[in-house]
This record gives C-alpha cells, sequence and structure tokens, in this order.
C-alpha cells in the first residue's frame, strides 16, 4: 500500500515548506528584518537584496544616501522608524 508513504510525503514536504517561509516582511525586530534582507551579508541591503520587501523596495532610493553602496543598518532603522511613524494609508 503507498498511500500511507505518500501522506507521509506530502506533510514533510509541507512541514519542509513552512521552515523556509520567508519572515522578513513580516517580523518587527527591524535588525532581524535588517539581516533576513542582507542575503549576502555584507551588513548592507543592496538595491536587488531590498526587492524582497515590497515596502523598502519602493523606498529604497529615497533612503539610502546612495543607492549604488545598499543601505547601512542605521539607514534601514531610519526607515523603519519612518514607516512605524506613518501608519495613515496613502490617499487616492
Ligand atoms: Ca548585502
Amino acid at each position: 500500500m503507498k498511500l500511507p508513504l505518500i501522506a507521509a510525503a506530502i506533510a514533510l514536504a509541507a512541514s519542509t515548506a513552512f521552515a523556509n517561509e520567508p519572515t522578513a516582511t513580516t517580523a518587527t525586530d527591524p535588525a532581524a528584518t535588517f539581516k533576513s534582507l542582507d542575503t549576502d551579508g555584507n551588513g548592507r541591503i543592496s538595491e536587488s537584496e531590498a526587492r524582497a520587501h515590497a515596502e523598502l523596495s519602493s523606498g529604497f532610493r529615497s533612503a539610502v544616501a546612495d543607492a549604488s553602496s545598499g543601505m547601512t543598518m542605521e539607514e534601514f532603522n531610519a526607515w523603519h522608524a519612518s514607516q512605524k511613524s506613518s501608519q495613515t494609508p496613502p490617499s487616492n
């Protein structure tokens, strides 16, 4: 009977997918978010790394002093703070 084995395989695949779920967009700790976005670990979020975070990606260029060198932790913290203080949705 193959059915139990298939069910087990599906359960395993599902739990693995859940474990790999990116938390960058939902994390509330800015340092943890910064780390998860800095995929190459160079201490800066490049513009391409920022694309993993929709809000950061859209505000990236206005939040960094030099987009080509990437976003520092300080710049990220400032951006994160500005996001928290402007919770009002954009008016259309
Ligand atoms: Ca990086």
